[in-house]
């Protein structure tokens, strides 16, 4: 866990993925000592007309993205940030259910690799013990309203020590490492990520986002039932979760105010925003 590249991961990285572990993902893959964002690359790549299932892989990022223009803390050598090229043959408006179902792979090879027991909180944070080992990034390019491709980002805290992260985000974020007490094979776990992704893009692709969606209530059923605040990009709503729908849109109730002649509920879809639980989360 020093500052020099680690070329141990890559050739982990080669030799798993040339067992038959996946068909589609990770072929090619492209594998970078340091980049500055797999997504950047990934996005001009597939511009470029890359195949579906390229990956592009590196062991240390020095501007890694997060959604809305955030940073992604990426350090060498110890976790995992990779981007996936896609091109389903479907709308764009499918795009966000890419994210729900990467948060599903995630959390599927988080239980096979370290038996810990992860969380998401909508749409596609990972969390182990309420703290974040996970973010994903998904972008997309269109020709009208269908998608040309889609690239996914996802970044996994696999080793990390708790000093790899800035102060303010040691209260919120930690490691599979740092949950588990022992160390997490890096390039066992990419594989296994892959092995899930694909699994579950193929289910997605052949009977759509409600056999993917279900896996996904499972993680996220802490977040049932609790009142949230969303920020999203139609404004501030509160209310309490009520589950997703079948397009993976956030589905809450809401009330209107007090002191109206006739208080009302209702349902409201929610495709993109950030959640805050009220009780916190
Ligand atoms: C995300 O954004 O969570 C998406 C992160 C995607 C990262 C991957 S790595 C591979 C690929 N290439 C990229 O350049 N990006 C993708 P968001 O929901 O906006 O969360 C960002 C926020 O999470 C930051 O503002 C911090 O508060 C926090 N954060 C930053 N780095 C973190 C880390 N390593 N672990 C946990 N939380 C972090």
């Amino acid at each position: 866990m020093d500052d020099l590249p680690d070329h141990g991961f890559e050739t982990a990285l080669v030799s798993q993925l040339s067992q038959p572990a996946t068909r589609l993902l990770g072929r090619p893959l492209r594998f970078f000592d340091t980049i500055d964002s797999t997504n950047t690359l990934a996005a001009r790549l597939a511009r470029e007309d890359a195949a579906e299932g390229t990956v592009v892989i590196a062991d240390a990022q020095t501007g890694g993205k997060g959604r809305l223009g955030r940073n992604w803390v990426s350090p060498p050598g110890v976790n995992l940030y990779l981007s996936v090229i896609l091109r389903p043959r479907k709308l764009t408006s499918a795009a966000p259910q890419l994210s729900l179902l990467a948060s599903v792979a995630v959390a599927e090879t988080i239980v096979q690799q370290t038996q810990l027991a992860p969380t998401i909180k909508w749409p596609n944070d990972v969390l182990v013990a309420g703290k974040k080992v996970c973010g994903i990034l998904t972008e997309m390019q269109a020709n009208g309203s269908q998608l040309r491709a889609v690239v996914i980002g996802i970044g996994v805290n696999i080793n990390a020590p708790l000093a790899s992260f800035p102060e303010a985000l040691q209260d919120k974020a930690s490691s599979l490492f740092l949950m588990r007490g022992e160390p997490v094979d890096r390039a066992a776990f990419a594989v296994s990520l892959l092995t899930h992704l694909e699994k579950l893009y193929v289910l997605w692709l052949e009977k759509g986002f409600p056999a993917v969606g279900a896996a996904w209530e499972g993680y996220a059923s802490d977040l049932l039932g609790k009142s949230i605040t969303v920020t999203a990009p139609e404004g501030i709503i509160s209310g309490t979760v009520r589950g997703i729908d079948r397009d993976g849109a956030l589905l809450v109730e809401t009330v209107s105010p007090e002191g109206q002649a006739r208080p009302s509920s209702r349902v409201q879809r929610i495709l993109a925003g950030d959640v805050t639980v009220v009780d916190g989360y």
